[in-house]
């Protein structure tokens, strides 16, 4: 993960050293001595994480953090505030400044790339997440409700402690912002967690009744639960299995002692991250669905079809294959909206659709052209055998009424269709314009009836 760090600090071996470390594992890294020039860098330069220390001269670290947090250019950059104490007062203060995570001096390598790790990674998705929104939003294919407002439903966190006393303690700090539920059993929070579509595992390194490391290791093989974020809570003696579950792809990790501040944060920034990811994905496949297709029908849109045919058609030379194409129209459709009203004139347009998509192949592409018009596309179809699924089609439509209203109605519907083939070297438009000659000669010759237009000689 590649990512551009500003680092800001009045001393300069303390720049030098995390410049080195972060250098090393290939971050980017830019640095400013004082807090003014870290506020101009952080704008112009915008980078994706800024490690801030907290005592300078001049201006100190609280309020670069509030300045960064007030501008809207810099507000969405993570700020890590690094502290020469532990002090709870300083990171109190931090988080009223807006900070996101902290990190204590001297600071040690673990820690530094936990912290750096699992906020780069919420940026990450949060950046995706604002690019694919825009993008969405000029296509028009993402409505309001996608939106990160929505984002704002309550976390849910599945806590994993064989302790009473430390679960307890869990619950209270949780309790009031999230939806928690503790749980002491590693098999029964397997269970829970393949089931349970949380946000986060809080998972207790103290936990005696099992391994938990090896709860870790199966959250993380599992496919259901591959995605879930891992937070584990290590006593600070334990450094070996702190770096063991970091191996095994835990998250993040809070020391006991626990500092509820940081606590807070962390899990702040994990559940964050989850519910982006989530989110992205979920609007991913909407988007992909309302982009291709017809909301009424579920079949494929004009546009998509379009597209669809002008790459079936470019394959030119060697690789040429007719594609067949015929248009369908309902015959008489507007004297059925006018005598029973719109919604049955929508259910005859759902039915008619089902039963073109149960009587094409599975490579023809079936479309709704407009209103009551619908193409099917057939790649490597001559004209007989793209006649003869017309034939067909004609007959599934005429052969049985449709029962609309809840079976209350039943309406004898009937439709014309024209069918033509591609010449090599044949666009989208000319193909479509035979078809739709042939359509209109059906409608000419009587309706309920299919024409055959053959290209010109
Ligand atoms: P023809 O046999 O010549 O095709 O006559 P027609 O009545 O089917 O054709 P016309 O083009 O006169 O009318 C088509 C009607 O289809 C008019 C339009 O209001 C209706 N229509 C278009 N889209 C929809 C829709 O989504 N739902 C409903 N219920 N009606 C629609
Ligand atoms: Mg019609």
């Amino acid at each position: 993960m590649s990512a551009r760090i500003l680092v800001v600090d009045d001393v300069i071996p303390n720049v030098k050293i995390l410049e080195a470390k972060l250098s090393v594992e290939y971050y980017d890294v830019i640095t400013a001595y004082n807090g003014p020039d870290a506020l101009v860098l952080a704008e112009e330069e915008s980078p994706d994480l800024i490690l801030l220390d907290v005592m300078m001269p001049q201006m100190d670290g609280f309020e670069v953090c509030q300045r960064l947090k007030k501008n809207p250019v810099t507000a969405h950059i993570p700020v890590v505030m690094v502290t020469a104490l532990s002090e709870t007062a300083d990171r109190v203060q931090g988080l009223e400044a807006g900070a996101d995570d902290f990190l204590t001096k001297p600071v040690d390598d673990v820690a530094l790339f936990a912290r750096v790790k699992s906020l780069l990674r919420l940026k990450m998705m949060m950046d995706e997440f604002r690019l694919r929104e825009a993008t969405s939003q000029d296509l028009g294919v993402i409505s309001p409700e996608d939106g990160p407002g929505s984002l704002n439903q309550k976390g849910r966190i599945l806590a994993i402690d064989d302790n009473n006393f430390s679960a307890q303690q869990l619950r209270a700090v949780y309790e009031e912002k999230y939806d928690v539920t503790i749980e002491g059993d590693m098999e029964e929070a397997l269970v829970l967690a393949r089931g349970g579509d949380f946000d986060l595992a809080v998972i207790s390194m103290n936990c005696t009744g099992f391994d938990p490391l090896r709860l870790c290791s199966r959250i993380r093989t599992l496919e259901e639960t591959r995605q879930l974020p891992i937070l584990t809570l290590v006593d600070d003696s334990d450094t070996e299995r702190l770096v063991k579950g970091l191996e095994l792809g835990v998250n993040d990790y809070v020391m006991r002692p626990i500092d509820n501040n940081e606590l807070a944060v962390r899990t702040r920034t994990q559940v964050l991250r989850k519910q982006y990811q989530d989110r992205l994905r979920h609007n991913y496949h909407r988007s992909m669905e309302l982009a291709v297709t017809d909301a009424l029908t579920g079949l494929y849109n004009r546009r998509y079809m379009t597209n669809h045919l002008n790459t079936l058609l470019s394959k030119a030379g060697a690789d040429y294959r007719p594609v067949s194409l015929l248009i369908m129209d309902i015959d008489y459709f507007k004297k059925v909206n006018d005598t029973h009203g719109h919604d049955v004139g929508d259910d005859v347009l759902k039915q008619f659709s089902s039963r073109i998509g149960k009587s094409v192949r599975g490579i023809d592409l079936a479309c709704r052209f407009g209103g009551e018009e619908f193409v099917v596309v057939m790649p490597d179809t001559d004209l007989a055998v793209a006649t003869g699924v017309a034939e067909r089609l004609r007959r599934e439509v005429a052969g049985q009424p449709f029962s609309v209203s809840q079976g209350t109605l039943e309406l004898d519907i009937t439709c014309s269709i024209g069918v033509t083939m591609s010449q090599p070297n044949e666009q989208s438009d000319t193909l479509l314009k035979r078809a739709d000659e042939a359509l209109y000669q059906a409608k000419r010759d009587g309706r309920n009836r299919v024409v055959t237009n053959s290209a010109p000689a």
